[in-house]
């Protein structure tokens, strides 16, 4: 039997929101999609996996942050200099506000491995492609949401290749300018047979609170016949963001129903979006299973809480 002390996050009780019924072309899944709230609506940029196996992105916008109206078109970002070796693949947007703009990070994949790439817009309608801010093998980037001590900080997970058995730890580095990076730190490494044991990697934007940035984050606990991967919550240092003040020891929110364990990737949840509400409320928007897309609930004092493991 489970025992849960304290429920720390509620899940939605109609789970999935988004699911390939909901979208205007033929699809395979939806799921792993950026979401933020942005003068009372919310904005989320759904990844979608096509029925050949190419992926785009899509716009998806909602009133009360739980029915989308999913966009006829595909998000348009200008092409790299080279999309066979570098970008034949997009997937995981996540999105930062940061100086009265929108900034999108997401995995670019290609022949020459994964790579974080970042592009801004400022109304979801024309990107600017920034460009790849990383080398291969580097994904799970993520941008705060404002600059820290004069500079720009992003998360991300340097790790080696699928199959060459990677590890992957959780990094940070610095910028002056969004495009040229270094100053790297080590965040936070993975626990051995712990539930984060074999890679982690940051989730959407921090959040500030008096307490230091709340960062919610994916563990990955490796079985005997595939990969989990759960949702843990740490907070980081408002000044120095490298350091971790604290970390959950356990989960708060993995694999547990039907939509969760079953799908193109079973027993994922994978946490892209995050709002915080006025009444304190936090919305957690997440694929699962690679599938769909779903959403739960949390009070922010709940999760500071859980990474205090209060
Ligand atoms: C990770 C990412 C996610 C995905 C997860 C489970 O490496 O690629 O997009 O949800 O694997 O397949």
């Amino acid at each position: 039997m489970i025992f849960d002390r304290k429920q720390i996050v509620r899940r939605y009780g109609k789970n999935p929101i988004i699911t390939t019924a909901d979208l205007p072309c033929r699809s395979n899944s939806v799921f792993n999609s950026g979401c933020i709230k942005r003068d009372g609506r919310y904005v989320m940029m759904l990844r979608i996996e096509d029925v050949d196996g190419a992926q785009h992105f899509r716009m998806a916008y909602s009133c009360d942050g739980i029915a989308f109206d999913v966009c006829g078109h595909p998000v348009i970002i200008p092409d790299s200099e080279d999309m066979e070796r570098f970008e034949l693949l997009r997937y995981d947007p996540r999105i930062t506000p940061l100086d009265g703009a929108f900034y999108v990070t997401y995995a670019a994949h290609g022949a020459k491995g994964v790579r974080i790439c970042l592009v801004q817009t400022d109304d979801f309608e024309k990107f600017r492609r920034i460009g790849y801010i990383s080398e291969p093998d580097n994904r799970n980037g993520v941008l705060f949401p404002e600059k820290i001590q004069g500079r720009y900080v992003r998360l991300d997970r340097p790790t080696m290749a699928h199959g060459q058995g990677g590890k992957g730890d959780m990094w940070l580095s610095y910028s002056p300018d969004l495009i040229h990076w270094g100053d790297h730190k080590l965040v936070a490494e993975t626990r051995p047979e712990r539930w984060d044991g074999h890679k982690l990697g940051a989730g959407p934007a921090p959040i500030k609170t008096p307490e230091g940035w709340l960062l919610l984050y994916h563990g990955v606990y490796e079985r005997c016949n595939g990969l989990i991967y759960r949702c843990g919550v740490m907070l980081l240092d408002l000044e120095k963001p490298e350091k971790v003040l604290a970390r959950s020891h356990g989960y708060i929110l993995g694999p547990q129903e039907p939509y969760e364990r079953i799908g193109d990737v079973p027993n994922v949840v994978f946490v892209t979006g995050n709002v915080l509400e006025d009444d304190g409320t936090v919305k957690l928007y997440y694929g699962a299973a690679d599938t769909v897309m779903c959403l739960a609930f949390a009070r922010l004092t709940d999760l500071i809480d859980a990474a205090w493991n209060r």
